[in-house]
């Protein structure tokens, strides 16, 4: 008898154990994912990252958890899209300009098209993938997308004119820096995490980027001028790896979905506004001169740009790309979205 009730007991115990531990749902715990950023947590594609999980945590009602990883400390720039394909992460923030032959299409936002602001630039960045759906990114599942606000050049010397720009060594990736190209300036590729180091060895002159930067890497302590040009932004996307993604429940896949189109917005929304927080610090607080390209000059620097856009659409068409629809629909998306 003894014996009877030793065996049933382990018999109930294993059945116990094995359904706890190996039936998912009865008794798992949250869903974990981590998220991987490429610059430092002060940064806005940091504090858009912390948004979202933010977000997903609240309204998936704790069923999901996000462990984030700021400042490349899982995946860096220039691998977050192979690293999240490969599981490395689970998700991932990159900037498409410091693979500009990769995400051809996304990457028309950078070209000379009049994106007034980073809430614009973000919906028609995110318009624009969701019409052509790019077969760069077949193998993620795009969470959102969203671009800076347009870039100005800042810089240790004063830059007034074409004759300034001149040869001088300015920090800039993907389309910026065809722009900086076309005005004679000598474009220094990097991504923005090494920027810090090139401008303190002197390396470079300046850089070429939305101005958050000013502040948040606290550039202003080195480059005293800022000449305003508001051209081109710099497209971000924010990526899952497909097979998480395919493996998550479908209400926490409706959550991150809704989320798309707010999360682009939401950040677009932060970076103007983050613009004019760190151009104030920097006038006040750090001496910045902003400088102003008189009128005649600005048609200069505008004339120098005429031609990308043709020759991009070329090179599109070449690659078998409908080059001229992709400039087309970033024009009407830019009127829409600036009530145009
Ligand atoms: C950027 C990249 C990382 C952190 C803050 C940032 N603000 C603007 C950018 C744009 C960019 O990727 C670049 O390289 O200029």
């Amino acid at each position: 008898m003894k014996r009877i009730g030793l065996v049933t007991l382990a018999a109930v115990m294993a059945i116990f154990l094995l359904t706890v531990f190996h039936c998912p749902g009865a008794n798992a715990g949250p869903i974990k994912l981590s998220y991987a950023n490429f610059p430092p947590a002060p940064t806005f594609p940091c504090v858009q990252m912390e948004r979202w999980k933010k977000e997903v945590e609240k309204r998936t009602g704790g069923k999901v958890l996000i462990n984030t990883f700021p400042g490349g400390t899982l995946l860096g720039a220039k691998n977050m899209m192979d690293g999240v394909i490969a599981g490395q992460a689970d998700i991932g923030c990159l900037c498409m300009a410091y693979q500009p032959g990769r995400f051809v299409i996304t990457n028309a936002t950078s070209l000379p098209l009049g994106i007034p602001n980073s809430l614009v630039g973000s919906l028609v960045l995110w318009d624009l993938y969701k019409k052509y759906k790019p077969k760069a990114f077949a193998k993620v599942k795009v969470l959102t997308m969203f671009t800076t606000a347009p870039s100005n050049i800042m810089s240790k010397i004063p830059i007034a004119s074409l004759e300034d720009i001149k040869g001088v060594d300015l920090r800039a990736s993907g389309g910026a820096a065809q722009i900086l190209k076309a005005w004679g300036a000598n474009p220094v590729g990097m991504p923005m995490p090494a920027t810090p180091e090139a401008l303190q060895k002197g390396v470079v002159k300046g850089l070429f980027s939305s101005l958050d930067v000013m502040k948040d890497f606290k550039f202003a302590e080195m480059c005293k001028y800022v000449t305003l040009t508001n051209t081109v932004v710099y497209p971000f996307a924010v990526v899952m790896n497909m097979d998480k993604w395919n493996s998550l429940p479908k209400d926490v896949q409706k959550v991150f979905e809704e989320l798309g189109t707010q999360q682009a917005a939401w950040t677009g929304t932060y970076m103007d506004n983050h613009v004019r927080k760190a151009m104030n610090w920097s006038k006040r607080k750090q001496g910045v001169k902003v400088i102003r390209l008189k009128k005649a000059e600005k048609q200069r620097w505008d004339k120098l740009l005429e031609p990308i856009t043709s020759k991009w659409i070329a090179s599109a068409e070449k690659k078998g790309l409908p080059g001229k629809s992709i400039v087309q629909d970033i024009k009407n998306f830019t009127a829409m979205y600036s009530g145009k």
